[in-house]
């Protein structure tokens, strides 16, 4: 069978962190779910379709991995229902790690799925998409670390 992992986020949007933590885990795995989980009720700044089309063009390169979304969902049972045994997260430090911990705990605890941690790239420790939009927002330059797309989509959402 193939080896299956999820790499779950909100990705709003996808930045080049995420890019390398994605590529990583398709050279670690046989395949890979880029599963955006999104809750109902919290707008975002990107609609699930438009974060969804950001991914796309950002993984195009990579021909085993598939992109999909869930709304209102324990992130385990999306593991379940595409068959993924192990997720793969990206920890860029201490505040990762405790933010990530307890949850790495509960989703094992519930059904037995892994959770495997990279370490950032040095590089792209700075990078959240939080960061990003705030940056954005106020006029400073990320180029570098995002795509150009994603870029473009955030200088006409927040300018
Ligand atoms: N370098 C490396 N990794 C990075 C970088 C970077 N610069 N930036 C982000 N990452 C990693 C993050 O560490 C994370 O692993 C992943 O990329 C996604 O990041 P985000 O910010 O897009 O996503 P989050 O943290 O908002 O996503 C949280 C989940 C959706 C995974 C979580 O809330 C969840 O599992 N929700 C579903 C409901 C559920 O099951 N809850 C119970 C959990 S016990």
């Amino acid at each position: 069978a193939p080896r299956r992992c999820l790499c779950p986020g909100s990705y709003d949007p996808v930045t080049n962190g995420h890019i390398d933590v994605i590529e990583r885990a398709a050279a670690l795995f046989d395949e890979v779910v880029v599963a955006v989980l999104h809750n109902q009720a919290k707008q975002g700044t990107f609609a699930v379709d438009e974060r969804l089309d950001l991914l796309h063009g950002a993984l195009a390169h990579l021909d085993n991995v598939r992109i999909a979304a869930w709304a209102d969902r324990l992130v385990v049972d999306v593991c379940l229902e595409v068959g993924a045994s192990s997720m793969v997260k990206g920890l860029r430090g201490g505040t990762d790690f405790a933010y990530e911990l307890p949850m790495a705990h509960m989703n094992r605890h519930l059904t037995g799925v892994e959770t495997l941690f990279l370490s950032a790239a040095p590089d792209l420790q700075h990078v959240s998409s939080s960061l990003i939009k705030e940056v954005v927002r106020f006029g400073g330059d990320v180029s570098g670390l995002v795509p150009e797309p994603v870029l473009e989509a955030l200088l006409t959402r927040l300018r």
